[in-house]
């Protein structure tokens, strides 16, 4: 009785360091949420004069983050935090999720600067001077199109890469940033004594320590092999002198990675046992907040399409990410993101369905599941995978034709982008099992058609989750998943059940068709388009 008594004053803080925001939840043992705060950075800090939470240089290829606002934002919120009397003394244990792939480079000493903050000044006054580059390269920076070729070409190709790295080479994928600095700017890489991503940068700041980066957002810097876990020396000796000691060492994104430094003790009356669990990517901090168990595939339907997918045998290869799991230690996660997404769906809302979802939703039911043979393309603009745009229709017999009857578009667009999330999906391990759950969420997942077309598609029930904020709450529940143990699904289960909303019908036959005459047809727009 009294541990329960105990519990129920337990809190868990999760933190999401994004490109625009620092955003923070508390929750207790429960997961009622009890505290959301963020710091928006072009709003609140306008003095960096960011936009978007970013620097776009002027070849439009750079963009960065001046790495000291991030300091000063942390500052703010939690000065916030304490100015509405927030409980520290109640945090158990935090975690947190960053951007992905953006590197923090801190300057020979500052590890002496970090450990000995005082309370009596804020963090920024004194580690303003702790970095040798200022400016942070981050995921939206696409100037390195040069060292991806170099790395690749080391490795013995892209596939190679993909093999041992879980992707082939990505402009925005860390390595081959540290590979540009280490190019461009010599002296200040020489200068650093640490490289952080911003998640470990994140989790230093709380633990006045350099902490190790996470096996989940280490597999998104072409650095790390996947497989076993380490750093892969080949990769590093191509990105940059000595960079294995720059790095030091990585760790599983479930351990804890330290405890809340003095400085949050004295200055915000932090617990000095309040455990600090390793800060993780913020895509696999979403998909520990909303697809929790093994097998889990999450289709989230936005601006873009992104599908994440919780693999146990992933098959990297030239599309797509594989990404080590951040739960369990021995699973991967894939990520492939869609740029012909939501607005894609819109334009054929607009031209056949006078621009009313409900309308569009009728018409769907009014057509057979595989609308009778035909499929359509619609790459509205560059696709990701394949590399290739223009809008393409085929009828039941694989012929080309230039239109489609207004029902049988509409359903042309959702089939046709559904396929290729699972086509895609296939291409990088998944295999559909008795237990596979899609999970959907996104602006597209209120529409209980389009869900129909996802449930029959994948063969496999569709659960909807809308889970504001989902890496911050992902990182709560892994912070409290490292400190209690048990299973991470009963932790998911509490902080918010899923609700099931289709169920797949009789149509796997049709759809396995369907799925083997588009791949056909994807092959040859792709190769059309080169
Ligand atoms: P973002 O990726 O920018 O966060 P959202 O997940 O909020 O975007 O999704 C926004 C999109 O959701 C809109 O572009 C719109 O096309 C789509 N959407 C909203 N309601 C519906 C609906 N009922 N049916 C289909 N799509 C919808
Ligand atoms: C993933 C990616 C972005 C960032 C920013 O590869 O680049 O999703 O993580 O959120």
């Amino acid at each position: 009785m009294a541990q329960a008594n105990k519990n129920q004053d337990r809190l868990f803080l999760g933190f999401d360091f994004s490109t625009q925001q620092i955003k923070v939840i508390a929750v207790t043992d429960a997961f009622e949420v009890v505290y959301d705060g963020h710091v928006q950075f072009d709003v609140d800090l306008p003095e960096f004069k960011t936009n978007g939470g970013v620097h776009i240089h002027p070849d439009h290829v750079t963009i960065t983050t001046p790495t000291k606002m991030w300091v000063k934002a942390f500052d703010l919120l939690l000065s916030r935090m304490k100015a509405s009397d927030f409980p520290f003394h109640k945090v158990v244990a935090v975690s947190g999720a960053g951007q992905q792939h953006g590197s923090v480079y801190w300057k020979k000493g500052a590890r002496i600067q970090l450990a000995n903050l005082s309370p009596d000044q804020n963090m920024f006054d004194q580690l303003k001077d702790s970095f040798s580059v200022d400016d942070s390269p981050v995921w939206m920076d696409s100037s390195t199109a040069d060292q991806c070729l170099k790395l690749e070409k080391a490795v013995g190709g892209p596939q190679v890469l993909a093999s041992i790295t879980g992707s082939r080479s990505y402009v925005r994928f860390t390595g081959n940033q540290i590979m540009k600095i280490s190019e461009t700017k010599r002296e200040a890489y020489d200068n650093t004594e640490r490289i952080s991503l911003v998640s470990s940068f994140a989790a230093s700041l709380f633990i006045g320590d350099y902490a190790p980066i996470d096996h989940s957002d280490a597999t998104g810097m072409n650095l790390l092999d996947i497989w076993t876990r380490e750093w892969a020396p080949k990769c590093l000796e191509v990105c940059g002198p000595n960079l294995a000691e720059k790095l030091g060492p990585s760790v599983h994104s479930t351990k804890p990675v330290g405890k809340v430094s003095s400085y949050f003790v004295k200055k915000y009356g932090f617990n000095p046992e309040c455990v600090v669990v390793a800060f993780v990517g913020d895509n696999p901090a979403s998909l520990a907040g909303l697809a929790p168990e093994q097998g889990d595939v999450v289709v989230s339907l936005g601006t873009s399409d992104t599908v994440f997918l919780w693999l146990t045998k992933p098959t990297p290869g030239l599309s797509g990410h594989i990404f080590a799991n951040p739960i369990n230690q021995d699973d991967f996660m894939s990520l492939t993101c869609f740029k012909n997404g939501s607005l894609t769906r819109e334009r054929i809302r607009d031209e056949n369905s006078e621009g009313s979802w409900d309308k569009f939703s009728e018409m769907l039911k009014k057509t057979p599941p595989g609308n009778n043979g035909a499929l359509g393309i619609y790459f509205d603009q560059m696709e990701i995978q394949p590399f290739a745009e223009g809008v393409y229709r085929f009828d039941g017999e694989g012929n080309k034709v230039d239109s489609f009857p207004p029902e049988v578009e509409v359903r042309a667009v959702i089939e046709g982008q559904f396929i290729a999330r699972k086509v895609h999906a296939e291409n990088v391990g998944f295999q559909l099992g008795p237990n596979t759950r899609v999970i959907a969420t996104g602006g597209a997942s209120n529409n209980q058609e389009i869900l129909q077309v996802l449930a029959d598609v994948f063969n496999s029930p569709v659960y909807v989750k809308e889970v504001p904020n989902s890496a911050a709450l992902g990182c709560a529940m892994r912070a409290k998943h490292t400190l209690d143990g048990g299973k991470f699904s009963d932790i998911a289960q509490k902080a918010h059940p899923s609700v099931l909303v289709a169920s797949p019908g009789p149509y796997s036959q049709v759809y396995s068709q369907l799925s083997v005459r588009y791949r056909e047809f994807e092959k040859m727009i792709e190769t059309q388009s080169q």
